[in-house]
């Protein structure tokens, strides 16, 4: 069948809005109609180029949230009518990485995932008879899209699609982040570098976690409005400050964060944010994606003097058992997510979604179907 989708064509140009072949999924997968999708600076990397697995041409987008329009053969979990988010963290709940309890990093289908194909190695997409490659598994930037069933997480049908596609990534990363993967305690301080949805939903993880401060770090001072609203505590603008800004925090903080956060995918900027950290147990997490060839750096020392380094995918959330109840706790009032939705607009719109995101206008797009 024919569906609507954004094609990037080559890195570095806008997508282009077209009719494009979906095959029918095959046994283990699902075909998803999406109702909205979120865009996430992650499609912003991939589509620059900057990414070592980006592939052209290929349909980006991994925030959605849809309905299952059919089944493949075998499909057992999901049915047709059911409200799903994809996963670009699938669960298989059998490989070693799922069965170890000690990761959401579930490994089942990572390899052809990675080079933007389905599990049996081909594509469902096409034009003109030409391949197009999926994206993270996910390719939330077509009307209908096709998942293998490990990929999509059931949820209730009540919660609005429209919005709880950001728990697809972004809000989720940020709290998970939080929760899981620094597990911060009450009273904690913290500190978050980037204050876009990745970092502004570590703040709320904070605010939830009961930290005693969460300093907020944007070189965009627009972005401290929403930070406040949000519960950040103190605001810091790096570029109003010769000193480097760990050397900021650290005064700011009698000798450091218990916790920071990079939201921002700056290597210098992780630099700071592991240094900005309490001597002796300080722990600084990565979730900030950097492009092809760029390295992190830190004197050893500040590892041996008993500081972490850390880093998250989909904050630490396994897709398919935890993500429904991120779900419930956006519909019981305890995570908020309407809050940043700042623009919506239909399909052919998509690519004003990348340039307010870069020109630091957005929180989050929501894209409408
Ligand atoms: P965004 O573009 O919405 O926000 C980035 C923010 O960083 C902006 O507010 C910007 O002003 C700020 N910033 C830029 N340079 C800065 C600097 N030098 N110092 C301080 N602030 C600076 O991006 P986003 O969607 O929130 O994503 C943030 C990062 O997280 C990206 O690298 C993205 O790829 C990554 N990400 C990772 C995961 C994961 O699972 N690890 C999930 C989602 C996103
Ligand atoms: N292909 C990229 C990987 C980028 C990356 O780390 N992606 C995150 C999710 S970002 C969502 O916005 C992730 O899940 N990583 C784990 C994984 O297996 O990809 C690169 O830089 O190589
Ligand atoms: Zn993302
Ligand atoms: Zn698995």
């Amino acid at each position: 069948m024919k569906t609507r989708a954004a094609v990037a064509w080559e890195a570095g140009k806008p997508l282009t809005i077209e009719e494009i072949d979906v095959a029918e999924p095959k046994a283990g997968e699902v075909m998803v109609r999406m109702v909205a999708t979120g865009v996430c600076h992650t499609d912003a990397y991939t589509l620059s180029g900057d990414d070592p697995e980006g592939i052209f041409p290929s349909v980006l987008g991994h925030e959605g949230g849809g309905v299952v329009e059919a089944v493949g053969p075998g499909v057992t979990s999901v049915a047709v009518g059911d409200h799903v988010i994809p996963l670009y963290t699938p669960e298989c709940g059998k490989c070693k990485f799922c069965l170890s309890g000690k990761t959401n990093l579930c490994q089942a289908i990572r390899a052809t995932q990675g080079q933007g194909l389905m599990p049996d190695g081909s594509s469902r997409f096409s034009k003109n008879g030409k391949p197009i490659f999926h994206y993270m598994g996910t390719s939330t930037f077509a009307e209908y899209t096709v998942l293998p069933e490990i990929a999509v997480a059931k949820i209730n049908k009540a919660a609005p699609l429209d919005k709880v596609c950001l728990l697809g990534c972004g809000i989720t990363t940020g709290i998970g982040a939080v929760l899981n993967t620094a597990k911060v305690e009450p009273g904690a301080t913290v500190a978050v570098f980037g204050l876009g949805g990745i970092g502004l939903s570590v703040i709320q993880g904070a605010v939830l976690a009961k930290a005693s401060r969460i300093i907020a770090v944007d070189i965009n001072t627009e972005k401290f409005e929403m930070a406040k609203l949000l519960g950040a505590t103190d605001f810091v603008n790096p570029s109003e400050y010769s000193d480097p800004i760990q050397n900021v925090i650290v005064d700011l903080t009698d000798g450091g964060v218990d916790y920071s956060f990079e939201c921002v995918g700056n290597t210098n900027l992780m630099r700071s944010a592991l240094e900005c950290c309490h001597k002796g147990w300080g722990e600084s997490v990565i979730i900030g994606v950097a492009g092809s060839g760029q390295e992190i750096s830190t004197r050893p020392f500040q590892l041996v003097t008993g500081r972490v380094w850390r880093g998250t995918a989909f904050g630490g959330v396994k897709g398919r058992t935890q993500l429904p109840d991120y779900v419930e706790q956006y519909m019981r009032g305890d995570i908020k997510v309407d809050e940043m939705v700042t623009h919506t607009m239909g399909l052919d719109k998509i690519n004003d979604a990348f340039d307010l995101m870069h020109e630091g206008k957005s929180i989050r797009s929501v894209i409408i179907y």
